[in-house]
């Protein structure tokens, strides 16, 4: 068994939640924060067979979009030792963590 850990962008989560719900998985979502852009995300929480992971993937994946947005404009980054500082992100799709599960159990 796995776990998957998918950060989301909240303009996705709902898509993202509907395909999983509509497919039969299971999903617990969490309200996030990105620690760059300090904006709202969503975390899925999703435990699944191993055979499922890829089909759970291409999900979270053809419902997930790319975006630009604004790189924030904070005074603490020490942008001299960065180097650069760029002006816009790139932000997403979906940032996807796979895990062994060592047991799941209800009680
Ligand atoms: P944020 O941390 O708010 O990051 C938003 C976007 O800002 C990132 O998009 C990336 O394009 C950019 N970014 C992040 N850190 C940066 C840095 N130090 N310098 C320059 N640009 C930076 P994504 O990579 O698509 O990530 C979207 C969200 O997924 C992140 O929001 C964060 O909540 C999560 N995430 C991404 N990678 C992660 C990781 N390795 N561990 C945990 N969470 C992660």
């Amino acid at each position: 068994m796995k776990l998957l850990i998918a950060i989301v962008n909240n303009d996705d989560a709902h898509a993202v939640n509907s395909s999983l719900s509509k497919a039969g998985y299971p999903a617990t979502k969490i309200a996030s924060t990105g620690g760059f852009l300090m904006s709202g995300n969503s975390t899925f929480l999703i435990g699944v067979n191993d055979e499922d992971v890829d089909r759970i993937i291409e999900l979270i994946g053809i419902n997930s979009r790319k975006r630009v947005q604004p790189a924030p404009v904070d005074l603490s980054y020490n942008t001299a030792a960065m180097g650069s500082f760029p002006a816009e992100v790139t932000v997403g799709g979906a940032t996807i963590f796979v895990m062994d599960v060592e047991r799941c159990q209800r009680v």
